[in-house]
């Protein structure tokens, strides 16, 4: 079969064996999260409504108005994944704590945790901006039958199974790894249908676009404003073009096909910086280092740090390898 016209159905049947764990249960994962994001995109897509007809035309099954769409987009995902019993616990953005899947039951062999950012950039939906979801798979470290713990989810990012985002753009786009490389399935909505449209996606080695928000420019270290200040002067193939959507899943996905690096560094006003390593950076660096890119805090590895908190932040490069290396290179001299 064409490999153009594969649907994400077929794709993970056929690649189920590749996969070093139990393959079944990854499949009604993948599955599982197939079928909210396409609830969740239908929900998306009317949002603009709201303003016009006051509620988006529908109300749910409790009767009640349109919710806030990260917190339907929440619901969505959890109600979704517990009710095909396929994961033992779920962490998200939009919850406190980590929830606990009957994990308490002998009979649950379930043996994998997900983390979810459920509607990153979610403020963007008032203005027509595309937003996304971003998931992140690991296999639970306690033993089978028992209720999870926290050591289940603070396990270092190279520990995850699979790691994808939906991106609620112009389409619809489903891109995700189970370590072996990175593939973008396409949502047909005619038919609800996902098809392969991206095989094996690569971040290019190099790029000439950069995403930052630049009016915290006063705010970053040194070492970060002498990296922008590379990528503004007129030498080479410089000055390259600044893109900031204020969508990560976006300007990951675009900078993954076009060459690029995003940055959300510390500043004085944010320590740590904003995204959260566990449900932001770690899927995404999964992604990147898959695609042959790089992702970093500005110093190290990503996926090498070993989380301390479920909601902690990090400061977060990542992209096409020679752009992230050559920010670290500005960062570390710098520091001297
Ligand atoms: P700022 C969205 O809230 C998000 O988490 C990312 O998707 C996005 O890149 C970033 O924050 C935007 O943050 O502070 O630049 O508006």
């Amino acid at each position: 079969m064409d490999k153009k016209n594969k649907t994400l159905g077929e794709f993970i049947i056929e690649n189920q064996s590749s996969f070093q764990y139990s393959s079944g249960e990854l499949s009604k994962l993948i599955n599982a999260i197939r079928l909210a994001a396409k609830v969740v995109n239908h929900e998306v897509n009317k949002a603009g409504l709201i303003d016009i007809l006051g509620t988006a035309g529908d109300t749910n099954i409790q009767g009640e108005d349109q919710q806030k769409l990260d917190v339907l987009a929440n619901e969505k995902f959890i109600q979704t994944l517990k009710n095909r019993e396929i994961v033992c616990g779920i962490a998200s953005e939009e919850e406190d704590d980590f929830i606990s899947i009957n994990s308490n039951d002998e009979q649950n062999q379930n043996k994998y945790i997900v983390l979810i950012d459920p509607l990153d950039g979610s403020s963007n939906i008032d203005v027509n901006v595309s937003v996304g979801t971003i998931f992140s798979v690991y296999r639970r470290v306690t033993p089978v039958g028992t209720p999870v713990t926290i050591e289940d989810f603070l396990q270092p990012g190279e520990n995850q199974v699979a790691a994808g985002y939906i991106v609620y753009g112009t389409s619809t786009m489903l891109v995700y790894t189970t370590g072996d490389g990175v593939n973008g399935f396409t949502l047909n909505p005619a038919i609800g249908t996902f098809y392969l449209s991206h095989p094996n996606m690569q971040f290019p080695e190099t790029g000439k676009i950069y995403s930052v928000n630049e009016g915290n420019y006063i705010h970053f270290p040194q070492g970060v404003k002498d990296y922008i200040k590379y990528c503004q002067q007129e030498e080479g193939d410089r000055p390259y073009t600044s893109r900031y959507i204020g969508s990560l899943v976006s300007d990951f996905h675009r900078n993954m096909i076009k060459g690029g690096i995003y940055m959300y560094p510390k500043s004085s006003i944010a320590s740590d910086g904003k995204l959260r390593l566990l449900y932001e950076c770690n899927p995404m660096a999964f992604l990147a280092e898959q695609a042959n890119g790089k992702a970093s805090d500005g110093r190290s590895r990503i996926m090498k740090l070993k989380p301390t908190e479920l909601h902690q932040r990090v400061p977060f490069f990542c992209g096409s390898a020679k752009m992230v290396e050559k920010a670290e290179e500005f960062i570390a001299k710098a520091l001297k």
